[in-house]
């Protein structure tokens, strides 16, 4: 028997579903955004949102200015250069520009005067508490995870302080520069902190990066570890990054029950005269990541990849692992083009048992256009996938959606770490039963 879904039942199931996904708060896994006892650290308003890395890249294409220029000027000198740029001289048709355009309108602010003193006088109106509040309001986020480095001085030392938390930001431990940068920086600051390690990764060393690592957990809480890999990372490998892989920063994530989070694909300083924008994409070997998944099952394990040319590939190894969570679409793949062709795949070959989004925002207010835009995305591919249901028969009932929406928004995220959470908690029984 055949199923003709009429227009207007796909139009009913496309509205249900868009007002699912425009309404449904969002954990958003990873950020580069602080929880307001941060202070400066925390960015917002309007010439943060200008000078964010992605436009300053965009803008270098248009200036006549020299690289040493732009970076001798003010933020704010540094925000009228890109604002007139990007904005006045050519129409801000870029993702990141039209961005900076969805955030300004959704805060009700006119763009159509195109008045950046207007906009300034705007934001300098707002307090830090009641911006944060707004702008996650305005987004329909309910929860931030914050990306957290020890080895970052300005953040370490307000940690070491100490401060009362914000409960709706979370912390992830970011170890960037252990895995990848461990004689040079992480070694000796490792040792300025006290712990006594040594260039060599003997046993005693081990234990010591382990107890780093298991200090730094507790202070912030983390909920999980993360790490940015080079397309060139290889394992099985006799390279240090491996080698703390195995012997530390997985058997930790063991012991505290949390998941570790790759993102594989980034080439750092592509070119150096753009600072921050100037790293650049490469794709990795998923064998890699299939081989380093398979050798620990009980980890658990997250990953967002750069390179378009590793997401089929990891779909599948997300078929074959259970401990293998997608997130994401990072970076120079969140466009809503790539954004549309990843969501579609993954919810093709993986079903809802993936984290299609996170923000990766640097600037607080950027959560608002990151969110609408792939809200909107995410609401199209699933409308379809609805109406293909339905033309079997098969009719979501509005609570399914509610409850699918709620897993790409989060839940499926939580569940996944809730699994090493029950591990680790089963580890010290199945220990005694042993003895
Ligand atoms: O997306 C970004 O802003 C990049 O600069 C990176 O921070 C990236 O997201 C990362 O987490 O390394
Ligand atoms: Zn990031």
């Amino acid at each position: 028997m055949t199923h003709p879904v009429t227009a207007k039942r796909r139009a009913a199931l496309a509205a249900q579903v868009e007002k699912t996904v425009l309404t449904t708060p969002v954990y958003d896994i990873h950020t580069h955004l602080y929880d307001p006892a941060f202070g400066g650290l925390l960015l917002w308003g309007i010439d943060d949102l200008l000078v964010y890395h992605y436009l300053v890249a965009e803008g270098f294409r248009q200036f006549d200015l020299t690289y040493e220029k732009f970076w001798a000027m003010s933020k704010r000198e540094q925000a009228d250069a890109i604002w007139n740029a990007l904005f006045i001289e050519h129409s801000p048709i870029s993702e990141a520009c039209r961005g900076v355009l969805t955030t300004l309108n959704r805060l009700g602010l006119d763009v159509k005067r195109r008045d950046l003193p207007a906009l300034r006088k705007w934001f300098a109106k707002w307090n830090v508490a009641d911006y944060t509040t707004h702008c996650m309001d305005v987004a329909g986020v309910s929860r931030i995870c914050m990306t957290n480095s020890p080895f970052d001085d300005e953040e370490r030392v307000v940690w070491e302080r100490g401060f009362r938390r914000d409960e709706r930001f979370a912390a992830a431990l970011r170890i960037d520069p252990l895995l990848l940068s461990w004689e040079g920086t992480a070694a000796p600051r490792l040792r300025d902190w006290g712990y006594s390690v040594t260039p060599e990764l003997s046993e005693k060393t081990v234990s010591e990066v382990r107890r780093f690592l298991a200090d730094w957990t507790r202070r912030i809480n983390a909920q999980y570890l993360m790490v940015s890999l080079p397309p060139d990372f290889t394992y099985p490998g006799d390279n240090v990054c491996a080698r703390l892989m195995e012997t530390a920063v997985l058997p930790h994530c063991r012991e505290a029950g949390l998941p570790f989070a790759m993102m594989p694909g980034v080439k750092r300083a592509v070119n150096p005269l753009l600072r921050m924008a100037g790293d650049g994409v490469g794709h990795c070997d998923t064998n890699t990541y299939e081989s380093l998944i398979a050798a620990h099952p009980d980890n658990q394990f997250l990953i967002t990849a750069l390179a378009r040319e590793n997401q089929y590939s990891l779909c599948v190894a997300a078929r074959k692992f259970r401990n293998l969570h997608l997130f994401g679409c990072w970076w120079f793949t969140n466009t809503p083009y790539l954004i549309e062709e990843m969501t579609r795949m993954r919810l093709e070959l993986i079903g809802l048992s993936v984290t299609p989004q996170h923000s990766d925002a640097r600037v607080l207010d950027q959560i608002i256009y990151k969110w609408e835009h792939s809200r909107r995305i995410i609401g199209r591919v699933l409308a379809e996938k609805y109406q293909d249901l339905a033309a079997t028969g098969w009719e979501p009932t509005n609570a399914e959606i509610q409850r699918d929406v709620q897993d790409l928004f989060g839940g499926a995220f939580q569940q996944f770490c809730g699994r090493q959470q029950a591990r680790a908690a089963e580890a010290p029984k199945r220990g005694k039963r042993r003895a």
